[in-house]
């Protein structure tokens, strides 16, 4: 196996000052001219170097006696050049410091591309996909982003079926072929240098929706999203979300947009959410498309998220881009983090957001960061890049950004990315760039070892635990003592760590419920270190790690009597001012009742719950996430004793959720009377967070409501909501609770399925949706659901979401279907067969699935082995791709 190490970085020997790229579009022959301007980079720290290697991928095939070097036919039989292991390695340079061009001509078969990275066509419209090295699948190039050069491309293409024709910049020139008028061409350039994952080309017959953003500087934008003929009407929220977006990052950011023009295609078939080329972004149509009677209101804030996260890397990431891939993050994290601060100030409530935030960070990173593919947010080694796309890159990385800011304020924090951005345009920069300039904007608040201390966050994998403890309350002074613990948990490769600097925002509040010590930060940096909170007075109840202020596990020991826990988490769920943290004692209520196995929550926690409805229903959004069943990976994530018994868990989680319909029967019944009362009384669609929460809440209740004894008459209720609802919305969540619930019948859910097909048939987005709400229904014939999903005409074999939807579905978001059945280990083999296949056709997305087995440690022994014969399995398949051979030997290990 092949690792790369950051230790082993080297500035680059040569840098490309600019390219010249002329692109002939064919199906299946696609003909890539380019020009290198070269010379040798003036910062390399050894001799100046003799051969100049480029990066060619696998499939491209170079054009016999093509490579010119200085316009002289390079000769491979006198050994001017050779290929080897990917690098087109080129000798007799001239020698001395002076630039030479090169030039090449590769042929290449998009139609045949089927791992969507580099040039492919979706449904017919060709699309690149550069990031992270698909760059080298189009051009023989020195791809690794610390290579920025300035691009001229000239795309040509057949005129009548390809008439729209894109590229990073700005279009200098267009016209007919003069000797071939079917053929068309326009010829791109773009001013600001750039890494090459940031190149983009799209051709196509599409559609043009267009707007204007005018810039702070008074200078007007155009702004383009180009879908499907048909689609045009429903791109609207993405265009007001880029215009959001826009407009936040200058008054957050200062950040002004650089160019005259900003394109958004939107593409069926593609890996990830989006892309976020200079000036084209490239984009999974299913977070543009959007419709008051398609889209849900999660599709709405996913579309506003993913267009700001894409626009906001206009200055995190094209402007300032990473030395070298082990820096991702710093990329990644802080435009995750920008995207969740944008929502945030977008949605009415900021609290709802984190609390949406938190709870992904939870069950998706934590669990990664205790398993088997665990890594640093600045990983230290990697096989293949595309496995780094992760929670642990992106979404802790989001919340070291947010540590800093925690710790700088508001003020601080924007001194510190205004002196970023200054000092490092135009530069490709590590995570240690970032943290300085935050440091140096801000010199007396942190000292340096005090930074050095926090980079650790970067270095060290494993979610920290952190043990507090304050029963030392000195009543006379008022005085209260708290002493906390820290330790970072052994991760691979990593077996002893250090402490980090662990920022817990702290506040207390009185017996009355009345805040007495507004939030203050608690830094926690030693093992051990104890913190005095003064004018505490006697019956106070203390709310730690406010707004989750840091990604950290956190144990009250204190709490070690139950009876005490259930009380004072009662009390913050009904008191605390941080309404983040209401929600996080509700959820710390139900992962207790489900870890009593039984299920079930004691008389403190049903009354708490009681309370809690009352006293939120009118923030209906904040209610429908206190009242949100626990996902039941999140359950077996986080117990603490193993193995994990799937069908244990899915029967505690049943429990709590009819024990909460029971406690809630009248109130949830209203819910859904004045749902459907209000919907019927109004005209029009909103978005605002009350008619999103009523919403949320109509849907949550109906999911506890099915639970009760007689469900009978809930279900039907929900088939005939299902078909009268006003919003795709409530559509999707009525099909999804007849789908899921235990108590529906066969007759339910076939009819609730078809209902919804024989509508919405034609659309390939809503039949994505009606296939993943049947592959995650958790249910122990799942793996018979899914078989025969993958032969249904709504299933492409080839459309990375529907992978993702049915087969991902299954296996990542399915615990008690994949590992429930009575047959687990048939599951097992189906999905490592499946991973095989789709491994020969795009290895990225297998990859991804092969996560699956990364749990597999936590289950019993005879589901053990029966996933470690799959893995040793699929190991052995002579033709494994490096990606899932990366995933599945770390699980192994
Ligand atoms: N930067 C891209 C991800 C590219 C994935 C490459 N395998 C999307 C984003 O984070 O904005
Ligand atoms: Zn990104």
């Amino acid at each position: 196996r092949t690792v790369v190490r950051l230790a082993d970085y080297q500035p680059p020997p040569f840098l490309v000052e600019s390219i010249d790229l002329e692109i002939d579009l064919h199906e299946t022959e696609t003909k890539v001219r380019s020009r290198l301007c070269v010379r040798p980079n003036p910062t390399y720290a050894t001799e100046p170097c003799s051969t100049l290697e480029l990066d060619v991928g696998a499939t491209v095939r170079l054009v016999p006696d093509s490579l010119l070097l200085n316009g002289k036919r390079l000769d491979a039989e006198r050994g001017a050049y050779h290929m080897h292991a990917g690098k087109l390695v080129i000798r007799q340079l001239p020698s001395g410091n002076d630039g030479f061009t090169l030039e090449s001509c590769v042929l290449l078969n998009p139609s045949e591309n089927t791992a969507l990275e580099g040039l492919y066509l979706s449904k017919g419209t060709f699309c690149t996909q550069c990031e992270a090295e698909g760059f080298r699948r189009i051009v023989p190039f020195i791809d690794r982003p610390d290579v920025l050069a300035r691009y001229r491309t000239k795309i040509i293409a057949d005129a009548s079926k390809y008439p729209v024709l894109l590229s990073n910049g700005n279009l200098v020139e267009h016209g007919p072929c003069p000797r071939d008028p079917q053929r068309h061409y326009a010829i791109y350039e773009d001013p600001w240098p750039k890494p090459c994952y940031l190149f983009a080309l799209v051709a196509g017959d599409l559609a043009r929706v267009s707007d204007e953003f005018v810039r702070a500087s008074n200078r007007p934008v155009s702004l383009h999203i180009y879908v499907r003929h048909g689609d045009e009407a429903r791109t609207a929220h993405a265009m007001e979300s880029l215009k959001k977006a826009m407009l936040w990052d200058e008054k957050t950011y200062g950040r002004v947009y650089d160019l005259d023009v900003f394109n958004i295609v939107a593409v069926d078939d593609f890996n990830m959410g989006a892309m976020e080329n200079k000036s084209l972004n490239i984009f999974n149509s299913k977070y543009i498309l959007a419709s008051p009677q398609t889209a849900t209101d999660s599709d709405y804030n996913a579309i506003e998220a993913v267009v700001g996260h894409e626009y906001f890397h206009n200055w995190s990431g094209n402007r300032v881009t990473c030395r070298d891939w082990f820096q991702l993050s710093l990329k990644e994290g802080f435009t995750v983090f920008r995207e969740q601060e944008f929502s945030a100030d977008m949605r009415g409530n900021r609290a709802v957001k984190r609390i949406a935030d938190v709870a992904r960070l939870r069950s998706t990173q934590f669990p990664q960061d205790a398993g088997p593919t665990a890594h640093p947010v600045r990983p230290d080694t990697y096989e293949t890049i595309n496995n780094f796309y992760s929670v642990t890159i992106y979404e802790k990385g989001a919340e070291v950004i947010r540590m800093m800011k925690t710790l700088l304020g508001e003020q601080g924090f924007r001194r510190g990315t205004d002196l970023y951005f200054a000092r490092h345009d135009g530069e490709a920069v590590t995570c240690d760039d970032f943290v300085a300039a935050m440091a140096d904007a801000s010199p007396s608040v942190l000292s340096a070892a005090d930074w050095e201390q926090f980079k650790l966050w970067y270095a060290q994998a494993g979610t920290p635990q952190v043990w507090i403890s304050d029963s030392a309350y000195d009543a006379q002074r008022r005085e209260l003592t708290i002493v906390a613990r820290q330790r970072v948990p052994p991760t691979p490769g990593q077996p002893v760590k250090k402490p980090h600097v662990i920022p817990i925002a702290t506040g207390v509040l009185d017996a009355s419920g009345k805040e007495v010590v507004p939030t203050t930060i608690l830094c926690l940096k030693e093992a051990e270190q104890s913190f005095t909170l003064q004018n505490v007075p006697p019956g106070h109840v203390v709310s730690y790690l406010r707004h989750f202020s840091a990604p950290i596990k956190l144990t009250r020991e204190s709490w070690a009597d139950q009876e005490r826990e259930e009380r004072e988490l009662a009390f913050l769920m009904a008191h605390d001012t941080d309404d983040f943290q209401r929600w996080d004692a509700a959820q710390q209520l139900l992962l207790n009742a489900a870890h009593r196995r039984d299920g079930s929550l004691t008389p403190v926690a049903i009354t708490s719950f009681q309370r809690a409805f009352d006293a939120l229903i009118d923030d209906p959004l904040i209610l429908s996430q206190v009242l949100a069943p626990l996902s039941e990976s999140y359950v077996m994530d986080e117990q603490p004793t193993l193995p994990v018994d799937p069908e244990l868990v899915h029967k505690a989680c049943l429990s709590i959720k009819r024990q909460l319909a029971e406690a809630l029967r009248s109130r949830l019944e209203h819910v859904l009377d004045t749902a459907e009362q209000y919907e019927a009384g109004r005209s029009g669609f909103s978005l605002d967070s009350i008619e999103q929460g009523r919403r949320a809440l109509e849907a949550v209740a109906f999911s506890l409501l099915v639970t009760l004894p007689n469900p009978e008459p809930y279900l039907e209720r929900a088939l005939v909501r299902m078909r009268n609802a006003a919003t795709m919305t409530t559509m999707l969540a009525t099909l999804q609770t007849l789908v899921h619930a235990d108590a529906a019948s066969k007759e339910h859910r076939e009819q609730a399925l078809s209902v919804f097909y024989d509508r919405w048939q034609g659309d390939y987005l809503l039949m994505d949706k009606w296939l993943r709400i049947q592959a995650t229904a958790p249910r122990s014939d799942a793996l018979m659901v899914v078989q025969s999903l993958l032969h249904h005409p709504a299933y492409n074999a080839g459309n990375p979401n529907n992978i993702y939807s049915v087969l991902g579905g299954f296996a990542l978001a399915n615990p008690y279907g994949l590992h429930g059945g009575s047959n687990a280990s048939s599951a097992y083999r189906f999905l490592a067969d499946q991973i095989l296949e789709i491994d020969g056709r795009n290895p990225q997305v297998a990859a991804r699935l092969a996560n699956a087995f990364t749990k597999w440690r936590r289950f019993s022994e005879d589901r053990q082995s029966a996933m470690r014969i799959e893995m040793e399995r699929m190991l052995e398949s002579p033709k494994l791709s490096t990606d899932v051979g990366e995933v599945i030997f770390k699980c192994l290990e």
